[in-house]
């Protein structure tokens, strides 16, 4: 006979993967601030990835981003700020957009580079938006991260797509002793010539031209450099080699 009384046998539990987690942290961040979260294309055309960001195809920030090009004439994306002109072509300001995904690089592949890695990309537009602004929404973005005596610096860049650009880092006060600041992506005000770029490809697709005139900032970071230091992971790759070491330590959590 059979017992139906006697409890089942324990199932394994699965676990979110390191990267995931930093990105739930990280959405639910913006989403709490009020930002819409958009998905889009990782085959990308040359246009969305360069052009329209204000990258002609002489600029030499494009040998910075070494691009995997598929045989008809498109591209695995370098950066998710594709995202931003996707975006805007089918969305009117005022707006504020976060959007995560792969992007890939033709680079050889070392503990802090991989050929593909994650990105998040935001994007905000309307009227009389500020450096201010932007400022405010990384510091907000490093206490939610960090906690409240999280820090943020920034200091000048340069991206094709915005003017002024920075780059930003936040001090992270790591629990394990490792305290320092952490180099964490660019962002900057948003370059008129990427809201003329869109106002052409919303014209070119019947649609109003609605953002000459306006403003607007975007950042992009790595969710991989969030999580190798919140999570004491040396090495980039480890993420991606299915090694279940790795990936192991982090079960039984959802
Ligand atoms: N796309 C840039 C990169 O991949 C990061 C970035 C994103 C910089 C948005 C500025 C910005 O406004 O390096």
């Amino acid at each position: 006979a059979v017992d139906v009384t006697l409890p089942g046998l324990p199932l394994p539990a699965g676990g979110l993967h390191p990267i995931s987690r930093v990105y739930d942290d990280l959405i639910g961040i913006f989403t709490r601030m009020g930002y819409e979260v958009a998905e889009g294309p990782e085959v990308e055309e040359e246009h969305y990835n360069f052009e329209a960001l204000n990258i002609p195809w002489y600029h030499p920030a494009r040998e910075l981003q070494d691009t995997f090009w598929l045989e008809d004439g498109r591209l695995l994306r370098t950066h998710t700020s594709n995202m931003q002109i996707r975006y805007m072509l089918e969305h009117e300001p005022p707006l504020k957009m976060v959007s995560r995904g792969k992007v890939y690089r033709f680079e050889a592949t070392d503990a802090t580079h991989e050929a593909m890695f994650h990105q998040l990309e935001g994007l905000v537009v309307g009227e009389g938006i500020s450096m201010a602004d932007l400022k405010g929404t990384i510091a907000e973005m490093a206490r939610g991260l960090y906690g409240a005596s999280a820090k943020v610096r920034f200091q000048p860049s340069y991206y094709p797509f915005v003017e002024p650009g920075a780059d930003f880092a936040v001090y992270w006060d790591n629990p394990r002793g490792e305290s320092k600041w952490l180099e964490l992506g660019g962002c900057g005000m948003v370059h008129p010539n990427v809201f003329k770029a869109v106002d052409d490809l919303r014209e070119a697709a019947g649609k109003e031209r609605v953002y000459e005139g306006k403003t607007g900032f975007a950042f992009g970071l790595g969710p991989e450099r969030i999580a190798m230091l919140k999570y004491g992971i040396p090495d980039i790759r480890y993420f991606y080699a299915n090694d279940p070491r790795v990936i192991g330590q982090f079960r039984g959590e959802l």
